[in-house]
C-alpha cells in the first residue's frame, strides 16, 4: 500500500479513537457532576503508529488485507481507575453500552501474564459514520489501576531501550515490582472507603471556599469594599485553622450580605 492509501486506512481509527476518548471522559464527567465517584480516573488513546503495524503484522505473518480483522489493536483507548475494582465497574460499562460489540475480553488481573503485566483487555467492534456510510473497525480497551499503569508504562520503555531483549535480573526486577505494585492496589483497596471519604472531604471544602469567594467578588462588584474585605481576611482565617462547619456558616453570611445589597 502506498503511503497515501495508509493514510485513509488510518481515517475510521483515528476517528474512532477521538470519539472513545470523549464519551469515556463524559462518563467521569457525569460521575462528578452527580457528585459521586468516578469509576475512570482518566483516559487515553492512541492510533498505532504504521511502523508498529507494519512490525506486528509481520511477525504474526498477517497479510496486508487481513490486517484490520486480525490487529485489534490499531485504535488502542487506556482506561485508567483508582482501584482494582473500579475496572470491574469500567468492565460492566462497556457491556452495557449499544455503541459497541464486545468481540472478546481479557483478563490479565487474573491471568497476569509472565512479565508481571496486568491490565483488563476488551476488543470491541466499533461503528464509525464515515462520509461515504459505517465503517466497522476493531479497537481494543485496557482498563489498569494508576499502579498497574506505572509499571507498565516502564516496562514498555524498558523493552523499547533493550529491543525486546531485556536482561535477565532487569526481568525479575521487574516481575517482582508488579507484585509490589499489586500488593499497593491491594492495600489501597482495603481503604478505599476511607480513602473516598477524605477525598469526598476535599471536593465539599473546595467547593465552599470557591463558593465563598464567588460571594466575595460579587460583593466587591456591588461597592461593599469593605464588607469583602472583611469576608476575605476570615476566610483565610478559616481554611487555616478553621473546620468546614465554620465555612458553612462563613458561605451563609455572604450570602445574607448579598441578599441585603441586591
Ligand atoms: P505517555 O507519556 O506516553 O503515557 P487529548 O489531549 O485528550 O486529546 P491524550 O489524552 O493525551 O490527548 O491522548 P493522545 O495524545 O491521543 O494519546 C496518547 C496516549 O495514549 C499516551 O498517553 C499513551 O500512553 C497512550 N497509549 C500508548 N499506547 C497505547 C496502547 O497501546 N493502547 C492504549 N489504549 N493507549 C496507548 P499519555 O498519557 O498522553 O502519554
Ligand atoms: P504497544 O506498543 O503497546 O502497542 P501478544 O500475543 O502477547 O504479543 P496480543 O495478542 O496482541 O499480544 O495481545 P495482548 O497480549 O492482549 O497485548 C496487547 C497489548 O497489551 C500490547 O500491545 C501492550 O500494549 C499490552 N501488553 C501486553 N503485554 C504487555 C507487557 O508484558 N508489558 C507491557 N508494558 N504491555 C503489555 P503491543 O502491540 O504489544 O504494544
Amino acid at each position: 500500500m502506498a503511503v497515501g492509501e495508509w493514510k485513509k486506512f488510518l481515517i475510521p481509527y483515528e476517528q474512532a479513537v477521538e470519539e472513545l476518548k470523549i464519551k469515556f471522559k463524559s462518563i467521569r464527567r457525569e460521575y462528578r457532576r452527580k457528585n459521586e465517584n468516578s469509576p475512570i480516573e482518566f483516559v487515553t488513546g492512541r492510533v498505532k503508529e504504521l511502523s508498529s503495524i507494519l512490525e506486528k503484522s509481520n511477525k504474526f505473518n498477517i497479510p496486508l488485507e487481513r490486517i484490520e480483522y486480525e490487529l485489534e489493536d490499531i485504535a488502542g483507548i487506556r482506561v485508567m481507575c483508582q482501584f482494582v475494582d473500579d475496572i470491574y465497574r469500567v468492565v460492566d460499562l462497556i457491556r452495557n453500552r449499544k455503541d459497541m460489540q464486545i468481540m472478546y475480553e481479557k483478563d490479565y488481573i487474573t491471568d497476569v501474564k509472565v512479565s508481571g503485566y496486568r491490565s483488563y483487555h476488551i476488543i470491541v467492534k466499533y461503528p464509525v459514520n464515515m462520509a461515504d456510510g459505517v465503517k466497522e473497525i476493531l479497537a481494543e480497551f485496557q482498563i489498569r489501576t494508576l499502579a498497574m499503569n506505572f509499571w507498565a508504562t516502564v516496562e514498555h520503555s524498558l523493552n523499547y531501550k533493550y529491543k525486546h531483549k531485556i536482561p535477565e535480573e532487569i526481568k525479575e526486577k521487574l516481575k517482582s515490582a508488579a507484585d509490589a505494585a499489586f500488593k499497593l492496589d491491594q492495600d489501597m483497596l482495603e481503604i478505599k472507603d476511607e480513602i473516598m471519604d477524605a477525598q469526598k472531604l476535599f471536593e465539599v471544602k473546595s467547593s465552599l471556599v470557591s463558593d465563598i469567594t464567588n460571594n466575595i467578588f460579587t460583593l466587591l462588584s456591588l461597592g461593599r469594599t469593605n464588607e469583602a474585605d472583611n469576608y476575605r481576611s476570615q476566610l483565610n482565617k478559616v481554611i487555616s485553622e478553621g473546620e468546614d462547619i465554620e465555612l458553612s456558616k462563613l458561605l451563609e453570611a455572604t450570602e445574607k450580605s448579598i441578599g441585603m445589597h441586591k
